[in-house]
């Protein structure tokens, strides 16, 4: 079967912030990227510093307000820092732009073309939930830093001392938090709008009742180039940690970008030596000997994975080992995943318990459980 909306990968994850410069040093530094491209009053933006970074294949754009009365600092008061578009790229905008808002999808903008003497790229933009977007990009045509009104910067600081020089190669998939009773409404969107599918992961009653107090299902497209876990809260004994996200964030967005590398013992490492906080796993995960039973062989020893509180999970294709940092602003909303896959096409199923105990124990902290 064709299909009905070719997606060629994650583009740009952009996000919305207070301050724009301390947060290019931030992902410089603790997140080893690099600069690369830069937008700001002096190439004629009177209203918005964006600063642009890339690990691999990820691309980071961060946008912040030069003035009161943007939008985007009116983006900021309301939700805090946050994500405001997981940009797409796909090899015909307009085919993509037409078939989602014939599908049902709110067109925000209409594809147009942009130029400079790099190329062109061909850009439209429809929303999602809350005030969250994905613009469809065509930058084949393309061979400047970023986009034209964008100019080349040189990084703020040495590259992380890794083989590649670099933390994280692309980006694994992009989380969205939606009100109680939407999951489903939102999977349908992405299925109608975009034809992606579901994946066989979820979270259902069943583990949401025992101990997540949230449901998720997993949506991608044709080729599972793009993954979007969808979240809703659910009814349990504990507030939510999805219902303390909406509260905090002001409603549906962005909860956590999983970033894939090949060495997350490197990776966390090095982050955590930059300041990095990670959720805590206890001695008991490690210790269990059902663990052992469950993962069997993997290529470090348990012990090295106990040191840095990084989790480990086992399906029939594979393996795979995660971890979760805690918030990056001050509001419990946005986090990052690191995850390096070993086959498994899962999202680490085995570690929900273990996972949302620790996001409760951090909840309780913050007052809000
Ligand atoms: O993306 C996922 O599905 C996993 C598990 O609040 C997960 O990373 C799901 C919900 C959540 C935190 C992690
Ligand atoms: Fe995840």
């Amino acid at each position: 079967m064709s299909d009905v909306f070719p997606v060629n990968g994650m583009d740009a994850v952009v996000f919305a912030v207070g301050n724009a410069r301390q947060a290019a040093h931030y992902y410089s530094t603790a997140f080893g990227m690099r600069l690369v491209a830069y937008r700001g009053p002096e190439n004629g933006d009177r209203d918005t510093a964006a600063y642009v970074l890339t690990s691999g294949s990820a691309v980071f754009e961060f946008r912040g307000s030069l003035r009161p009365g943007t939008d985007l600092a009116r983006h900021v008061a309301a939700h805090g820092d946050g994500v405001i578009d997981l940009a797409l790229q796909v090899p015909d905008v307009e085919a993509a732009y037409a078939h989602a808002v014939a599908n049902g999808a709110k067109g925000l903008t209409e594809p147009y073309t942009v130029e400079d003497e790099h190329g062109k790229v061909m850009i439209a933009a429809i929303a999602t939930y809350g005030e969250t977007r994905h613009t469809l990009i065509d930058r084949s045509n393309y061979g400047g830093p970023y986009l034209p009104g964008y100019v080349a910067a040189e990084p703020l600081v040495a590259p992380p001392a890794t083989k590649n020089g670099r933390l994280f190669q692309a980006i694994d998939h992009c989380v969205g938090n939606v009100e109680l009773g939407k999951m489903d409404e939102w999977v349908e969107f992405y299925r109608k709008v975009m034809g992606f599918t579901n994946m066989a992961e979820f979270i259902g009653d069943d583990i949401a009742t025992e101990y997540s107090a949230l449901m998720s299902k997993v949506v991608a497209d044709g080729s599972r180039k793009v993954k979007f876990p969808l979240n809703e809260p659910a009814v349990s004994r504990r507030k939510s940690q999805i219902d303390e996200y909406l509260e905090y964030y002001g409603g549906p967005g962005v909860q956590h970008i999983a970033l894939a590398t090949n060495d997350i013992l490197t990776t966390v490492d090095h982050m955590r030596a930059n300041g990095v906080r990670f959720l805590d796993t206890p001695d008991s995960y490690y210790d269990d000997p059902e663990l052992r039973e469950r993962i069997g062989q993997v290529r470090v020893p348990i012990e090295e994975l106990k040191k840095r509180r990084i989790l480990v999970d086992r399906d029939e294709d594979g393996y795979l080992l995660q971890i979760f940092t805690e918030p990056v602003q001050d509001r419990p909303t946005v986090f990052f995943e690191l995850i390096e896959r070993h086959g498994s096409l899962g999202f680490g199923k085995g570690n929900f318990k273990a996972l949302f105990e620790a996001i409760e124990r951090e909840q309780e902290r913050r007052g809000n459980l």
